[in-house]
């Protein structure tokens, strides 16, 4: 099958074929447009909500990240898909670590598909060149202390040609960066398996195996970060990575601050606060 053919339209025969998953994508809901895969995949009622399902579209139109943030994405270029999570153990601190082995498994994913060099970065961003090529997003519905249903949403810019400047300058795509359009259902393939594999090892195992392999595939420790929260604007050097999936900023007044949610932004920024 050539490229062009087999980075068209996504089919569940196309995606079944030649699957190398146990549990991931086995069951999936292949649809054209969708408000978000995300939406899609919490709304499932019990009986079809299977682990490991997979919802993905061609288009999405209220995709969204973190804080209700748009995920912007062309028709039939990309990849949006959300995978369904039903742990067998409640456990929500290993449950909170998910888009560590997701964001990992994606990237040795891109890069095994595209021999691309791919980073993590803090949170859950993927970057090629210093530009988000990727973004994740971890949506839980937990009862009391038991989880009932975790959905991990991925957008990847694999064929986009173009970002609009003004709206996403740090933006960019495989194709950008590899020069080629890429196989879509030849990556999503691949990164299903990355993602049970990670996934399987987080759960089943010490955090560190995850978290450890995550941090190396970081280039951001020991370099200036701007970190924004949502009250305030932070500017440090990123230090490490706390077991529990937060980020500890060294200040410049030598403190270490830990930071469990915000944006952060590569390199020294002028504004500076002090917290
Ligand atoms: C994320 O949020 O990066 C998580 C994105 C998850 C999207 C997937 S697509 C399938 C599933 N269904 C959904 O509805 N969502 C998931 P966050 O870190 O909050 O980043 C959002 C920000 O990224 C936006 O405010 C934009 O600045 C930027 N952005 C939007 N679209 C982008 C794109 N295609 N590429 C790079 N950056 C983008």
């Amino acid at each position: 099958m050539s490229i062009s053919e087999s980075s068209g339209k996504l089919t569940s025969e196309a995606i079944a074929s030649g699957l190398q998953t146990q549990r991931f994508g086995r069951t999936a809901f292949i649809l054209d447009t969708i408000s978000s895969t995300n939406e899609y995949a919490r709304t499932l009622d019990e009986e079809r909500s299977i682990h490991g399902t997979l919802v993905t579209a061609e288009v999405q139109t209220s995709g969204h990240g973190r804080l209700g943030r748009p995920w912007d994405s062309p028709k039939s270029k990309n990849l949006l898909f959300s995978l369904l999570l039903k742990p067998e153990q409640d456990d929500i601190h290993k449950a909170s670590l998910i888009p560590f082995a997701a964001a990992l498994a994606a990237a040795e994913a891109i890069e095994a598909e595209t021999s691309l060099s791919v980073e993590c970065k803090w949170p859950n961003d993927l970057l090629i060149e210093k530009k988000k090529v990727c973004g994740m997003l971890l949506e839980s519905s937990i009862i009391g202390t038991r989880i009932e249903k975790l959905v991990l949403g991925i957008g990847v810019n694999v064929n986009q040609e173009e970002f609009p400047v003004e709206i996403l300058p740090q933006a960019t795509s495989l194709l950008i960066e590899k020069g080629a359009p890429i196989d879509r259902i030849g990556l999503l393939q691949r990164m299903l398996v990355a993602l049970e594999k990670r996934y399987d090892q987080l759960m089943s195992g010490p955090a560190t195996h995850v978290l450890d392999a995550w941090k190396r595939k970081t280039t951001m420790f020991g370099t200036h970060v701007t970190v924004r929260e949502s009250h305030r604007i932070l500017t440090g050097v990123a230090e490490s990575l706390a077991d529990d999936g937060s980020l500890q900023l060294r200040l410049e007044d030598g403190s270490l601050y830990t930071v469990r949610a915000g944006d952060v932004t590569l390199g020294y920024q002028q504004t500076f606060l002090h917290h």
